[in-house]
């Protein structure tokens, strides 16, 4: 049973700031850490600073009602939740640097006896790492008078707010006192089983979902470049394939992207390399799959009736959504802007109003309404899935040159 009435959740980005309203829905009260004026300002005026469906409802209700609110400062609470970035270094290790400045926040307030919970994604051993660290600044409390557990979060870009109540977690615990404590306060609006452990294992089996993920989207990119060497139409061959009642392959893309699936493979290859001989490869493989279609791309600009225009079908990292961090899609039409200067590149993101900051200040690059794009470029590449290409009629593709790394117009 729940006893905690008071939480503060460090970092209110795409998993915080779900986290910190949900918890506020259900009467606890939250105040949410940001160091992004823009972020606390928003969430002050109940308002969401990016876009995630249902949430928006979610964070003006508690506002309204009193339950959340944000600053810049880490107040006194009886929890602290930290959900913060976890990037990696050039070496593909751990950036634990963000985590520290969490705990930096939260070690001079700690009176002792409270819930300390890492929800971010971290390698093997950084909740111990968070353990030690808040003691290091607090010699003053004892060991057995912190709780300190990791809760990593499990929820789709898109399906946050539904995810949060139905995904099973996971609750790895310094002590099984931190996990159990920890498990009731997620209890409050987790319907789904939350199954406690150790913190190392908690860890692992975040990085072993995501893992697990990458492998095989490496597989389904891997069939698609020997499908394309050997003249087979790969999304016919996975179809077919899946028919087997225990094959289940995923599907080829243009590469994989966003700040998970990319990342966290490298937490374990790092943690042990020699071992991680799978993951590595998968990794590079997926790593390796833009390259591929910008190759393709070229060559078909190279044919003789090119009209000059190609248009980029998409700039999200996936369907549906407007999030391009680590966008494989974005990655390869600045290469390829970059590299052929005589080329117009015609870029089209229903999604966003204007381009990303990655892609702009580059002269032979525009983004163009779809209509625009698809009649005038002489070759079309589609990198994002999203719903709104799938009803382009075949009348408008004919006599084009075609490069559909999702599958969507075969
Ligand atoms: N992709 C493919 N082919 C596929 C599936 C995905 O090319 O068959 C690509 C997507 O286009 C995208 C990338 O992979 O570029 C990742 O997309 P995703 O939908 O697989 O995953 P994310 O990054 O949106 O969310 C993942 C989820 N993890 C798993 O499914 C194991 C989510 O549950 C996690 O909470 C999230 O990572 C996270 O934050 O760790």
């Amino acid at each position: 049973m729940n006893n905690i009435k008071e939480v503060a959740v460090i970092g209110l980005g795409y998993i915080g700031l779900p986290t910190a309203a949900i918890l506020a829905s259900k009467g606890i009260a939250v105040r949410g850490v940001d160091v992004t004026p823009r972020t606390v300002e928003a969430v002050n005026k109940g308002e969401v600073p990016f876009v995630e469906p249902a949430l928006g409802e979610f964070v003006s209700a508690a506002v309204s009602a009193g339950t959340l609110s944000a600053s810049f400062e880490t107040p006194e609470a009886e929890a602290y939740i930290v959900a913060v970035p976890t990037p990696f270094n050039d070496d593909y290790t751990a950036d634990l640097s963000y985590i520290e400045a969490a705990a930096d926040g939260i070690a001079p307030v700690l009176k002792g006896g409270e819930l300390v919970i890492l929800e971010s994604t971290s390698p093997p051993g950084a909740t111990q790492h968070l353990f030690d660290y808040l003691l290091n600044k607090r010699p003053d409390l004892s060991a057995d008078n912190l709780l300190v557990a990791h809760c990593p979060e499990r929820v789709l870009p898109g399906y946050v707010m539904e995810e949060l109540v139905t995904n099973d977690r996971i609750v790895g615990g310094i002590t099984p006192e931190a996990a159990d404590k920890a498990k009731a306060l997620y209890e409050t609006f987790c319907q789904a089983d939350i199954l406690t452990t150790d913190a190392k294992t908690a860890e692992m089996a975040k990085l072993v979902e995501n893992s697990y993920r990458d492998v095989n989207i490496a597989f389904a990119n891997e069939l698609s470049v020997i499908s394309d060497k050997l003249g087979i139409d790969v999304w016919e061959l996975i179809s077919l394939a899946n028919r087997h009642p225990r094959v289940n392959i995923l599907q080829p893309g243009p590469g994989v992207g966003g700040h998970c699936i990319a990342v966290d493979p490298w937490f374990i290859v790092s943690a042990a390399p020699e071992e991680s001989q799978l993951i590595r490869t998968a990794r590079n493989t997926n790593d390796s799959k833009p390259n591929w279609v910008i190759n393709k791309v070229v060559a078909a600009t190279k044919s003789s009736g090119f009209n000059g225009k190609v248009a980029v079908m998409g700039l999200a990292f996936k369907a549906n959504i407007d999030d391009m961090r680590e966008s494989p899609a974005i990655e390869i039409t600045r290469q390829l802007a970059e590299a052929n200067p005589t080329v117009e590149f015609l870029a089209v993101e229903p999604h966003v109003e204007a381009l990303p900051k990655k892609l702009e200040g580059i002269s032979n690059l525009t983004l163009t309404p779809t209509d625009e794009a698809l009649k005038s470029a002489g070759v079309v590449t589609l990198l994002v899935d999203h719903d709104q290409f799938k009803s382009v009629p075949a009348t408008v593709l004919a006599g084009k040159e075609i490069i559909d790394t999702r599958g969507l117009w075969r």
